[in-house]
């Protein structure tokens, strides 16, 4: 068997906003317009991966919240209807995905070889998180591809981002080694917004874009420092930033999710591509690849 490859990781934001303005079939709310920069940039990113051709993609998310390990999806398919806790008015979505059970199972199974606590989720009726699937909405519409979705141990809040590095750490690692052997070609998703600190209030239109904006220049400072050592290929870098990136940002990264992705990628130096930046209720969020394979534009 060939050995697997990840094809191209990327850093896909998740709020349902952009599904919600897109208007897909899916999604209940129907909107006029909104959160260009960020949808332009999902297309983008679109294009650059129909240079490829991948298996499956795995989807580590923040809204699939376990305390006692990371958990793994484990049913062929899932079918229901999706309403975001915080913005049901945007977001009630009916979705229909199938499952890479085998290649979950693989990743599973490694990530406990190399001392994490693992379980895989086997309840049929279990609702999937939005995160999962705004990410894989907006990436892959056709739903076409199987999907391996990664909870977020909250080790962060649990006990702190140092601890949450040394365990995504790992599960990166072993994310890589799973797919090699699995001899399959694989697409990343880290589904997460950089800096993330929310309005309180709602405007009357939610896709007013004359309302919104970065909700403080010093979250911005942030977005841009590490949306540049992205850019400039300094992933390690860029690591061992994050836990200050969580304490002074308020960044989603204390999920994990960029941890486990630059350290399934080996930490690349090659430049990232990134797609598209833009705020959604004040948090930032930038659309971001790294192509892995010959193709793509990074
Ligand atoms: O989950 C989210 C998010 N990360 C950012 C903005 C708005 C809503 O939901
Ligand atoms: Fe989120």
């Amino acid at each position: 068997m060939t050995q697997g490859k990840i094809v191209a990781g990327v850093i896909a934001p998740h709020p349902p906003h952009i599904v919600y303005a897109e208007n897909p079939a899916q999604n209940e709310p129907t909107a006029e317009c909104g959160w260009e920069t960020l949808r332009w940039g999902y297309e983008r990113l679109r294009n650059s991966l129909e240079s490829t051709d991948f298996d499956s993609i795995v989807i580590f998310s923040p809204h699939w919240q376990t305390y006692v390990g990371t958990h793994f999806l484990g049913v062929e398919r899932f079918q229901s209807l999706s309403v975001d806790p915080i913005f049901p008015n945007l977001f009630r979505y009916h979705y229909d995905l199938h499952v890479d059970v085998e290649l979950s199972e693989q990743i599973c199974n490694t990530a406990a070889d190399q001392g994490l606590v693992t379980k895989m989720m086997r309840n049929p009726d279990f609702r999937v998180d939005y995160g999962t699937i705004v990410a894989g909405h907006m990436t892959r519409p056709a739903w076409d591809k199987p999907i391996v979705g990664i909870s977020s141990h909250r080790l962060t809040n649990y006990f702190s981002a140092d601890v949450m590095q040394r365990h995504m750490h790992t599960l990166g690692k072993a994310t890589k080694e799973a797919i090699e052997k699995s001899g399959k070609r694989v697409l990343l998703l880290a589904s997460h917004s950089l800096s993330h600190r929310h309005f309180t209030t709602e405007t009357e239109l939610p896709e007013d874009m004359s309302k919104e904006h970065i909700s403080n220049h010093s979250q911005y400072l942030w977005d841009m420092k590490v949306i540049e050592l992205m850019r400039q290929g300094k992933t390690k870098e860029l690591f061992h930033l994050i836990p200050d990136f969580v304490e002074h940002a308020v960044a989603e990264t204390d999920s994990g999710a960029l941890t486990w992705l630059l350290a399934a990628m080996d930490f690349p130096s090659k430049p990232a591509t990134l797609h598209g930046y833009g705020t959604v209720i004040g948090t930032g969020n930038a659309i971001v690849e790294w192509r892995l394979d010959e193709g793509g534009a990074s």
